[in-house]
């Protein structure tokens, strides 16, 4: 397949996150159902992948093996997203849990490149677990997205690519995630910093801006050619005081930001091609 156009933007998904409650914002996709639906709403207003974390019967985030199979699964057949499956999970998820989520043999996996201040929280990614997860990654055929919440984790990258090589799939996908209290700041400087400093085996990169820092990040991600992640994970108003109706409603605004800057957002195969997936 010929190499994607450089005008093509790659607009990742959220929809979930573990952080928030679905008590405190109803509209969260939190069942199989709602997060297919949303997949479906999403990928007709422009997004090609899916960052997948899902809920328990209660709504708790949830690491069950079966559900993820499951709903590797039913994204699948309804969608032609991307899947991609959260490794990072919860806070408070243990480590071995973390790696079992590639025997739900998703398309993309989350793979954070280090330990982050979590607001009052610790997001853990010890050295020797990065590593443990990025071979069984390259073993099991899964393309990791790097997430990169700090400077730090962009040293990190160099060094677990140094020792390990390329990703299954031969590509290099980032996403800067800007914003976390403890991570690095959700701002143009910062994004800067991190796009100068990547590694250069990386063939592609995306950022988002957690909370009020989303506008700066996705501007700046333009700015600098990157591709962008949306979605209720990251940021619940759609401008000050005004909560989001739908994570296709942020799939929409990045739609809408993208064709300002010339981009024309890619299709699910574009960025099968722009990560690697062809052979899958
Ligand atoms: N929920 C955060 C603790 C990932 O998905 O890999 C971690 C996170 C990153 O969301
Ligand atoms: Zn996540």
């Amino acid at each position: 397949m010929p190499d994607v156009p450089a005008d093509r933007l790659l607009i990742t998904v959220a929809p979930t996150g573990a952080e928030t409650s679905k008590q405190d914002c109803p509209q969260l996709p939190t069942t199989l159902e709602e997060l297919v639906r949303t997949g479906q709403e999403c990928e007709a207003a422009g997004a090609a992948m899916i960052h997948v974390h899902i809920r328990d019967d209660e709504h708790r985030p949830t690491l069950d093996l079966g559900r993820l199979k499951e709903t590797v699964a039913a994204l699948r057949e309804h969608t032609g997203l991307v899947v991609q499956l959260s490794t990072g999970g919860s806070v408070h998820d243990p480590l071995e849990d973390r790696l079992r989520v590639l025997d739900a043999q998703p398309d993309s996996c989350s793979l954070t490149m280090g330990t982050t201040n979590f607001g009052d929280d610790v997001f853990s990614n010890p050295w020797p677990f990065v590593c443990d997860l990025y071979q069984l990654s390259q073993e099991r055929q899964v393309v990791p997205e790097f997430e990169l919440f700090d400077l730090g984790q962009v040293h990190a990258l160099h060094r677990l690519l140094g020792r390990y090589g390329l990703p299954w799939g031969g590509k290099v996908h980032c996403d800067l995630v800007m914003g976390v209290p403890g991570g690095m700041n959700g701002t143009a400087d910062a994004l800067v910093a991190a796009v100068r400093d990547l590694p250069d085996a990386v063939t592609s990169w995306s950022a988002t801006g957690i909370g009020r820092s989303t506008l700066s990040v996705m501007m700046a991600a333009l700015s600098k050619g990157g591709h962008l992640r949306v979605g209720m994970e990251d940021v619940l108003t759609i401008s000050r005081g005004v909560p989001v109706e739908s994570n296709a409603q942020l799939v929409a605004r990045a739609v809408d930001a993208g064709r300002l800057a010339q981009r024309t957002p890619m299709t699910p195969q574009e960025a099968r091609s722009l990560l690697g997936l062809n052979g899958s």
